[in-house]
């Protein structure tokens, strides 16, 4: 397989430490794309131009980033990311879809802040996504003490988000009122995929 990724994407990075987590390194080559460059092909295997994209073995292009967890997940006999169904089922995919969000306005408020030309910019915007973050982070806090040693595709997406808030916002300081969160992700982040899969900017 090979997986076309960008050394930076929070959402790429989840789709590398699922595949450490499932023991499938060996089987994705990932392929640097970065896809903002004028002259890229992406858009040949994902319309949409984005990043993560997953070749398949057969040939078949998939994204996105929680479509080709999913699909990893489905190739191992180990321990399941995603929980085939139930209640377990659905509070991981809520948490990955909070981990998603807090990523979605995390990359709008910095295209709004370093890509989109100054005149142009909307302080609403970024303050929207802001609040967002803030709200999302805010419920994690509560709820993180729940987790007890899960690793799943919800508390990796979350790992993958908090890192990426590192990476462009650490002036931010999402751990100032979040002592619970911080404690959580000081684990986490020296787990072996998620130290392995850090942002190289
Ligand atoms: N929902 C997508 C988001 C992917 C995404 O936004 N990737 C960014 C890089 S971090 C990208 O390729 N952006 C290019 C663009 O928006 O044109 C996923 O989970 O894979």
């Amino acid at each position: 397989m090979k997986l076309r990724t960008s050394p930076t994407s929070p959402y790429a990075r989840k789709c590398a430490v699922v595949a450490m987590e499932c023991g499938l390194s060996d089987r994705v080559e990932p392929v640097p794309t970065n896809a903002f460059a004028a002259d890229t092909d992406l858009g040949k295997d994902n319309p949409l131009g984005k990043v993560p994209c997953l070749i398949t073995d057969g040939g078949e292009a998939l994204f996105d980033s929680p479509v080709i967890c999913e699909y990893l997940d489905s190739l191992h006999d180990g321990v399941k990311l995603f929980p085939a169904s139930g209640g377990t089922r659905w509070a991981q995919l809520r948490l990955q879809a909070l981990g998603d969000g807090i990523l979605d306005a995390a990359v709008a408020k910095r295209v709004e802040t370093v890509m989109r030309p100054e005149d142009k910019r909307w302080p609403g915007w970024i303050e929207r996504q802001d609040a967002a973050i803030r709200r999302a982070l805010d419920l994690l806090e509560q709820e993180c003490g729940g987790w007890g040693s899960d690793f799943l595709i919800g508390q990796i997406t979350v790992a993958c988000a908090l890192g990426y808030l590192d990476l462009r916002f650490k002036d931010d300081d999402w751990r100032r009122t979040r002592p619970a969160l911080a404690g959580w992700y000081a684990t986490a982040e020296v787990r072996p995929s998620v130290a392995a899969s850090a942002p190289k900017d």
